[in-house]
């Protein structure tokens, strides 16, 4: 691990032009480590370029540098690219995936499923966030926090850790979180800006959403769903439904929620979630997905009965 540490800050160190990425659908987690990577290579000097594939959600836009990031990779070369917290590498988009010109690789991620697919792979399932391994290279650098990148990272561990909730909320990520606030972060603010900050419409969405609850296996399991008819209704759309699944995982009982998200008329995204011992990695690796212990999606494909009946026979063996 500080192997792979000192190799990473040695690629930093002797090299000048650098691409960040991260995964599709970005959350909190990736948004916060690659804009507090982006934040610290720049402040070395460093010629940094953050490409994501997905635009920068409404919710994030507050975090330094969000409005830097580029839809497409510039024509030209770099010496270096930095993927963060995707699991696979597929996951970094199509464009970056078929972009080659980078001489040096590296891989920064925590998730259980993750691939070695890079020169230098600094992966550890332990951490909290990826922005902790940021966090981690950052300070084996010798790097004092800036404010700029203190909130970044202070945004990866709180929005991974669902604020201190989830069982990856480890000794290590109150310490790095404590730092931050050392550093000049103040947590009202972030918090603020994350939780106290939601449009009305998405409210109007929940309140569509929450009706199609179902409970199945004796109440140890239940979902909701948002159709694309629910995004008409309501003018929201589905990067707003973030946190949907845990008012199913929130209800006494339930071992692991369920969210099925239309896509196409036939087509859905499930994501998991679990309390305690459940791996509902487990579920999404059997239908083609990634994700962590308790928390893991996929994409499937079928009517919405068709879709519900397949995960939930996955779900009813596991149970
Ligand atoms: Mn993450």
């Amino acid at each position: 691990m500080t192997e792979t540490i000192q190799k990473i800050i040695e690629v930093i160190r002797s090299n000048s032009s650098f691409l960040i990425t991260t995964h599709e659908g970005p959350d909190g987690d990736a948004i916060g480590s690659s804009l507090a990577l982006a934040s610290f290579l720049r402040k070395l000097g460093k010629d940094v370029t953050v490409h994501y594939q997905d635009a920068v959600p409404d919710l994030y836009v507050f975090l330094p540098g969000a409005d830097s990031v580029l839809p497409h990779i510039p024509d030209r070369h770099f010496d270096v690219s930095f993927v963060l917290d995707v699991g696979e590498k597929k996951r970094a988009g199509k464009e970056f995936c078929c972009f080659l010109r980078v001489t040096t690789t590296v891989n920064l991620d925590h998730h259980l499923s993750c691939e070695n697919f890079a020169d230098y792979n600094l992966i550890d399932t332990q951490a909290a966030a990826t922005g902790i391994l940021v966090y981690r290279i950052a300070t084996a650098y010798g790097y004092t926090f800036d404010l700029d990148t203190a909130l970044c990272i202070y945004t990866a561990v709180i929005t991974d850790t669902g604020s201190f909730h989830y069982s990856n909320a480890n000794r290590e990520a109150f310490t790095v979180a404590g730092e931050m606030i050392e550093s000049g972060i103040n947590a009202w603010y972030v918090a603020e800006k994350l939780y106290e900050n939601q449009p009305a419409k998405r409210l109007k969405l929940l309140s569509l959403c929450l009706p199609t609850l179902d409970f199945f296996k004796e109440g140890k399991a239940a979902s909701v769903t948002v159709t694309s008819d629910m995004y008409a209704a309501s003018g929201a759309d589905a990067e707003l439904t973030d946190g949907f699944v845990n008012y199913p995982r929130s209800i006494r009982g339930v071992e692991v929620a369920l969210f099925f998200r239309q896509l196409e008329e036939k087509k859905f995204k499930v994501g998991f979630r679990s309390k305690g011992n459940v791996n509902v990695a487990t579920f999404s690796a059997a239908l083609g997905g990634g994700g962590h212990h308790n928390a893991a999606g996929c994409t499937v494909e079928g009517t919405l009965d068709e879709v519900k009946a397949q995960v939930y026979a996955i779900v009813e063996r596991a149970l």
